[in-house]
């Protein structure tokens, strides 16, 4: 028997400012029922799915964005979606802003803000938490952009790496499943991290402004598009893995997002593709066994990895100048993976 389980993604057109939690979780259920409807055994729903892309507002001090954030979960307003899950044996994933009293690394017990995101299986039970990790934008207030993107003020990084759970959904007894939160998608390292712990779905919701608003050069809209494809479709087939991608979508607050949810196969083909700006659901059946291809072959991690090669991935944050060459002296770095041998 082929080991099928039917996705979805199920993409929120905007959320205004003005709009309550209760509104967009009712606007959330109904993609529910209709996910159901069409056979779906696992929802994915955006980043910050419950509110605004809040990051685009700035607030002096932090305590006036609690009104954002989530302190528990579920919640009173967020638990229809619990009990949507359990009444009808369908999974979802759902992206918050959470706000928990936690230890920090100086074992400092305080109010700590992450970008969130978890996995509810269709017993209505957490099985997963990520917090994001790679945080775009800036900290203080920024005049020469268009839109603010204050994700660094008003986040923490993700403290809880980028881990992968086997468990059951739909009627599968076990299927590797791991997240990330929309800038990852565009991090070779998160994609990798994930494949080396076997995963043979990852979901992430996300919130994309169809503008570059940084200021800082010229990037035509349409390329968004395509570099938030080119990085899921690419981080799929370099880690054989399907992969549910979903957007919040349209023009928000008066800031265009640009939407096109995927989902996307281990050989990194778009199996299906959003094309409005609105709430909408795309369904596709993924056959998991489709993973051992890339796995077995080209991407088979144990015979082909070179870890000593990567070894600046994770002992370097920026970029290094190279050396530099001079005419009749061939450069040669040393013979690295030898000298590392000797180490071991
Ligand atoms: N919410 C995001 O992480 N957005 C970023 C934008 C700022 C580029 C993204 O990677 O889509």
């Amino acid at each position: 028997m082929p080991r099928i389980l039917t996705v979805a993604a199920a993409q929120l057109g905007p959320l205004q400012l003005s709009d309550s939690r209760e509104v967009a979780v009712q606007r959330m259920l109904r993609l529910f029922e209709r996910a159901k409807q069409r056979g779906a055994e696992l929802l994915v729903f955006p980043e910050l799915a419950l509110t605004t892309f809040f990051p685009r507002h700035y607030r002096e001090h932090l305590d006036e964005a609690d009104q954002w954030f989530e302190t528990e979960m579920p919640s009173p307003v967020t638990k229809p979606l619990f009990d949507a899950a359990k009444a009808s044996g369908v999974g979802f994933t759902l992206g918050y802003a959470e706000m928990a009293l936690e230890e920090d690394e100086t074992f400092c017990l305080r109010k700590r803000r992450f970008n969130t995101q978890i996995l509810v299986n269709g017993q209505g039970e957490i099985v997963l938490k990520y917090r994001k990790i790679h945080l775009p934008g800036h900290a203080e207030f920024d005049s020469n952009r268009k839109a603010q993107h204050l994700e660094k003020r008003y986040f923490e990084v993700g403290n809880l790496g980028f881990p992968v759970v086997r468990a059951a959904m739909g009627n599968l007894s076990g299927i590797n499943m791991g997240m990330m939160i929309c800038n990852d998608r565009r991090w070779p390292e998160a994609w990798r991290v994930l494949g080396l712990q076997g995963v043979e779905l990852v979901m992430l919701g996300y919130n994309t402004p169809s503008a570059n608003t940084t200021g800082i050069g010229f990037e035509a809209p349409h390329l968004r598009v395509q570099h938030s494809h080119l990085s899921i479709q690419a981080g799929a087939y370099q880690n054989a893995t399907f992969a549910v991608a979903c957007a919040k979508a349209g023009t928000e607050d008066g800031f265009e997002m640009i939407g096109h949810s995927i989902i996307v196969n281990p050989q990194g083909e778009i199996l299906a593709q959003a094309t409005t700006w609105d709430d909408e659901v795309i369904i596709a059946d993924c056959n998991l066994d489709q993973v051992q291809l890339g796995r077995s072959t080209v991407f088979d991690f144990d015979k082909h990895r070179q870890p000593w090669a990567y070894a600046r991935i994770t002992d370097q944050v920026g970029a290094v100048e190279p050396h530099v060459w001079s005419r009749g002296k061939p450069y040669s770095p040393g013979l690295t993976r030898d000298a590392d041998k000797q180490k071991a």
